[in-house]
């Protein structure tokens, strides 16, 4: 077993593959470990531009003047034709995107270290997942430097400390710079403070840093704060916008009183508490999961750890892996915890006025595969910021399902930002994706059949999910030429032509009224469960095979088989979808589609991958896309990379990694259903299937040999493992047995252990 580690022998030099990343979900910073200027440059969720008071104007997405009989012009085309090209389509329902905004890089603090060396020795960088602490470790003219830098959720700072092993041998200068033209820096009694508001949309910003020491002497500069001599020193650091969640101004408290509460209490409690505190609050999430593949301490560094990787059978092959999928599970818990906004295309890092993809919620794959590890690698708390989000999108949602489509319920397209961004843009292979706020929310319902939480549905997801299902009902159209009920217009994200009822869109729409008309039932909303199945009965499946034994992406028989794009969205019934199964002919159909479209794609399409191989139980398939992955879509901060960096394919790839060791979404809990050649023994402790079940599986020989359930709700519970044939469960259960499942009437608040019969 490794301790989780990621380390390095030199400083980074580079923001986005080598610094090292440290959040508390709502700020994060990104360490370099310089030796003779160091450098955190640091975020805040929340600082966007765009949205409303933008210069450029806003407007939602939504169309700026009606267009009446727009959709219905497009929908008589695709009726009579088949096809339209999209941009043909942008053309008449497209807007250009006004005051879209974009993610902003809060600012950078500084460190200008008075022991410049050209060459420290013994030098050391890392983060320790486990603590979630990042280090920097050297000796220069004989002293040893420490420092030691956390975000901590409960303080709501980032806290560094500087150290040496010597007396008085801690000299800096901490100066703070910000990108915003606007920021101003004032210093006062060890307190710096970055105050301004951003050109674009008047949002106000602040941030406050506290200098404390042990020993020597501290000055205040114009612009910065001296340290000299000090045994040692302390800087904590918060940051606040005037942000608020709330439609339609987005506008909330200035933050200064918050910012300097947050700063003020962290210097009271000092260091080791704050640290604690951290600790504490970061192991209750993280270290409820363990994974075992058979890994040892690496004794190299990690980027050449990740060089040296090729996905064999070395120990070092299987401490990346196991430390990659810890990883997935740090990020998240760093870039999303409640009380922020939800992680976004970097998570909360970045450090760009103008980043990829504005650093938004795409939500065509993005923003769902962020939290697909979630509830599955048991960190439920840390998508609570997913579910205040998409909760937010309905009222704007609903504006644009009224003015647009004439509907009622909500819906949202392609993108969005934190200020509601509901409609479309003009580019035209992505402008048009109206089925993403029924994607949306699957994974909302997804959340009560993980923890069973029947208050949580009632009053959180339900509302949500129902209005999703009316704007279907509104907006299907029948289908002329077969009278089922389709999509239309319809695009299969982000190739092709507009069809009526391209594959990923029914099988979404078909996902969100199972979901609904399930819920309903256990809520006793009758009248509208009748309405949703009667829709069910008639809506087009979208799940044909075609003429080469593949699964159609198209109503009609299009595909081509040399097609190697990226999307393979008309998998979303396999994977995220559960309306294929392995070994059904839509099964079937899908691994054909799959291996069509080969192992290539950007970062988060080979973490997708690994999941659908892993839905179709084919562990080493799973695990090829895995070292796929590693082997050329991941920098050396072990960040993934589209390119450029994406933090989706990071979430991906750990709940790829978790649907290879557990799945449960028919209904059963199905232990080690892709267990890949390259992992012959191990083992998980705590991850979650749903019905309310925590499982921990140790394997030898590529097979169960010990599986314990701790159930939390009272009911049957089903499992499917091939120890099934000759096993016994502990607590004086008889399972109910039927080929590969063992089925027996489960107490809340018991540990089943399954174990092979002893000789
Ligand atoms: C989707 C993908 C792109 C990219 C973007 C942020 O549109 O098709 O590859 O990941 O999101």
């Amino acid at each position: 077993m490794t301790d989780l580690t990621l380390w390095y022998d030199r400083p980074a030099t580079d923001w986005e593959t080598q610094a090292l990343p440290i959040g508390n979900g709502t700020l994060g910073a990104m360490v370099f470990g310089g030796t003779g200027t160091e450098r955190l440059q640091f975020n805040e969720k929340s600082l966007w531009t765009g949205g409303p008071g933008s210069r450029e104007g806003y407007d939602f997405g939504d169309w700026t003047s009606p267009r009446p009989g727009a959709i219905t012009g497009v929908q008589e085309v695709l009726d009579r034709d088949g096809n339209m090209a999209p941009e043909a389509v942008a053309a008449a329902l497209g807007q250009p995107k006004s005051g879209f905004g974009a993610y902003q890089p809060f600012g950078d603090l500084w460190l200008d270290l008075a022991t410049q060396q050209d060459s420290p020795a013994d030098y050391r960088r890392e983060l320790s997942l486990g603590e979630a602490a990042a280090r920097v470790t050297y000796t220069a003219d004989g002293v040893r430097h420490s420092r030691e830098y956390f975000a901590g959720h409960p303080a709501n700072v980032i806290a560094g400390r500087l150290s040496a092993d010597r007396a008085g041998q801690v000299s800096f200068t901490l100066r703070v710079s910000t990108p915003h033209g606007d920021g101003r820096v004032s210093v006062s009694d060890g307190r710096l403070t970055i105050r301004g508001r951003l050109a674009d949309n008047g949002m106000t910003f602040e941030a406050q840093v506290r200098v404390v020491t042990e020993g020597g002497s501290r000055t205040d500069g114009v612009d910065r704060v001296t340290v000299t001599g000090a045994d040692s020193a302390v800087f904590v650091l918060s940051a606040g916008t005037d942000y608020a969640a709330v439609h339609p101004h987005y506008r909330g408290e200035d933050p200064h009183a918050a910012v300097t509460a947050a700063v003020d209490r962290a210097v009271a409690q000092g260091y080791e508490a704050l640290r604690r505190a951290h600790q504490a609050d970061h192991r209750a999430l993280f270290d409820r999961v363990r994974l075992d593949l058979g890994q040892r301490e690496p004794s190299i560094p990690t980027d050449r750890l990740l060089a040296a990787y090729t996905g064999g059978a070395s120990a070092d092959d299987r401490a990346l892996e196991a430390l990659f999928f810890a990883y997935g599970r740090y990020l998240l818990i760093a870039s999303s915890r409640a009380g922020s906004l939800p992680a976004n295309l970097q998570g909360v890092w970045n450090d760009s006025t103008a980043p990829p993809w504005s650093g938004d919620y795409h939500v065509n794959i993005n923003l769902q595969m962020n939290y697909w590890l979630a509830d599955q690698t048991n960190l439920a708390e840390t998508a609570q910021p997913y579910v205040d989000y998409v909760a937010g999108l309905v009222r704007p949602g609903e504006i644009t399902a009224r003015e647009m489509f004439g509907a009622r319920g909500w819906l949202v397209h392609n993108e969005t930002n934190p200020f509601g961004f509901t409609g479309v843009h003009d580019w035209a292979t992505s402008f048009w994706f109206p089925e993403a706020g029924a994607w949306l929310t699957q994974q909302l319902y997804d959340r009560y059949r993980f923890n069973a939480d029947a208050g949580y549905l009632r009053d959180t997801a339900y509302p949500v999910m129902k209005g999703a299902a009316e704007f279907w009902l509104d907006t299907l159209r029948t289908d002329p030429h077969d009278g089922t009920l389709v999509v239309s217009p319809s695009y299969s994200p982000e190739h092709g032509d507009f069809s009526a009822g391209a594959s990923m869109s029914q099988q979404i729409v078909r996902d969100l009224f199972a979901n609904v008309a399930e819920a309903a039932d256990v809520l006793g909303d009758a009248e509208f469960c009748g309405r949703v199945r009667d829709a069910l009965a008639k809506l087009d499946p979208g799940l044909r095979i075609g003429s080469w034994g593949q699964l159609q992406e198209w109503k009609a028989d299009l595909d081509d088989p040399e097609n190697g794009h990226r999307h393979v969205s008309h998998l979303f019934a396999l994977h995220p979808g559960r309306q294929i199964a392995a070994g059904s002919r839509e099964g079937e159909a899908a691994r054909v589609s799959l291996t069509a479209r080969g192992d290539g794609g950007t970062g988060w399409s080979k973490a997708w991958k690994i999941n659908f191989w892993a839905r179709l139980l084919d562990g080493d398939h799973a695990h090829r896309m895995l070292s796929e992955q590693l082997r050329t879509s991941t920098l050396d901060n072990l960040w993934d990379t589209h390119p450029p960096f994406q933090i989706d394919g990071n979430f991906g790839a750990s709940a790829g990694m978790a649907e290879m060791l557990v799945q449960s979404q028919h209904d059963e809990i199905h232990v080690l259903p892709a267990l890949p050649s390259a992992w012959p023994t191990g083992s998980v402790r705590g991850l979650r299937a749903r019905g309310d079940v925590t499982v921990d599986v140790s394997w030898r020989d590529g097979a169960a040999e010990r599986i314990t359930l701790h159930v939390g709700r009272t009911g049957p519970i089903t499992v499917r493992t091939t120890l099934a044939g000759g096993c016994r469960v502990s607590g004086g259960v008889h399972p109910r047995r039927s080929g590969d499942t063992l089925s027996w009437d489960a107490q809340a608040g018991t540990a089943y252990t399954v174990s092979g019969v002893s000789p």
